[in-house]
């Protein structure tokens, strides 16, 4: 439908990771098991304005580009490192331009003076949470994304 002028709707989205270490390598050299999410900042389903939201994991993941199409959006791995997810954004209307956002997988704490310089070391710690805020900015929406956007 038409767009809907001076028309702004905001939704506060949350995403981010947590790591769990194994306490040891494995044969495969994998240390954690992680998961990767997005979610909306209030928690509300956002299934009725949001068509699939895509993971773009690092290269050396077999299947690396991970698809959801309904909530939760979440992506559960193991591995050894970290590296940048780029998480997309696909809407329910087509003329509504996905969105990307960018997540660093954090496995392990930078702990300041853990190196045998001094300096900032990598440490293994049993759990990481590393989470981060953002929003979807609707600006003139079509009339159809509206609707959906105000009843989710
Ligand atoms: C690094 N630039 O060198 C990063 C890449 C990639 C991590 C980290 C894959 C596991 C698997 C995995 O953990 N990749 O191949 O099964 O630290």
């Amino acid at each position: 439908g038409p767009r809907v002028k001076g028309a702004m709707i905001v939704k506060p989205i949350v995403f981010g990771n947590v790591a769990r270490y194994f306490g040891h390598k494995r044969s495969n050299g994998h240390t954690h098991e992680w998961k990767v999410y997005l979610r909306l900042y209030n928690n509300e389903d956002p299934s009725g304005y949001i068509k699939k939201v895509h993971f773009k994991l690092h290269d050396s993941y077999p299947t690396s580009l991970r698809i959801c199409e309904e909530p939760p959006y979440e992506v559960e791995e193991t591995g050894w490192g970290e590296f940048e997810v780029n998480i997309k954004i696909y809407f329910v209307d087509p003329t509504e331009r996905p969105v990307s956002v960018y997540h660093m997988l954090k496995l392990f704490k930078i702990e300041p003076g853990a190196a045998p310089d001094g300096g900032p070391m990598p440490v293994f710690t049993d759990y990481i949470v590393s989470e981060f805020y953002d929003e979807l900015v609707f600006s003139e929406p079509s009339s159809t994304m509206l609707k959906l956007l105000k009843s989710a």
